[in-house]
């Protein structure tokens, strides 16, 4: 990831930002090692979800934009928010591939060692809308069960002190209808096919044990309410 990249990622309002006009965006370093989320998340998962799933994303999305410095310059969110405006001849490109690389720069973020649960208003807005941590990853967990074929589960905020579960397909997100998501999980098979085959359940299980806490915390603090 480069240094802006870093920087921007870190607010709640995910604008990563064109690099250059060759290629303007780039695969974000993982923030930890690849067997860190052993033995929940695989290394052999991590390396081949990183490097390839995503990096793909990545390429495509610059090849899509190779002709468009103009919108190759704009921050990944607002591509995404304002995909009506991209050209009919590569619209599709940039929401599979600009959405597959915002989903997965989240993914890596808000993934890591557990360090306890969520904190501060974020905690007070669980309470508030699911009852309890355990009631919102139980709600998690069966909207990711929900999902036909490939997408994602999220969680966003939802008014002025309010959370929301939502789900897309393919590399669709909140992003799209202009809300910033809190925390993604990635529900594709290539996430977790080769540890846990057909068992979506087990897998949503297991990443719920790796959510970077904090860092979510910290990203609904950002959001301007
Ligand atoms: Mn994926």
């Amino acid at each position: 990831m480069t240094r802006r990249e870093a920087i921007v990622l870190s607010a709640a309002s995910l604008t990563l930002k064109a690099q250059s006009p060759a290629t303007p965006f780039t695969l974000p370093k993982l923030p930890y090692a690849l067997d860190a989320l052993e033995p929940f998340i695989d290394a052999r998962t991590m390396e081949i979800h990183h490097t390839k799933h995503h990096q793909a994303y990545v390429d495509n999305l610059n090849k899509a934009l190779a002709t468009q410095p103009d919108l190759a310059r704009q921050p990944l969110d607002q591509l995404l928010k304002n995909l009506p405006q991209v050209p009919d001849s590569i619209r599709t490109a940039v929401r599979n591939h600009g959405g597959g690389h915002a989903n997965h720069s989240l993914f890596w973020e808000i993934l890591g060692k557990p360090k306890g649960g969520p904190k501060g208003q974020l905690a007070k807005a669980i309470a508030k809308s699911f009852g309890s941590q355990t009631a919102m990853e139980e709600k998690l967990r069966a909207s990711g069960l929900s999902v036909f074929g490939s997408g994602w589960v999220w969680l966003s905020p939802q008014g002025p002190d309010g959370l929301q579960i939502e789900t897309s397909p393919n590399q669709d997100s909140p992003w799209m209808a202009g809300r910033t998501p809190l925390l993604g999980l990635d529900v594709w098979e290539h996430a977790y096919y080769l540890k846990y085959q057909n068992r979506r359940a087990d897998y949503l299980a297991a990443v719920l044990q790796v959510i970077n806490w904090d860092l979510v915390s910290e990203r609904y603090e950002k959001l301007a309410r």
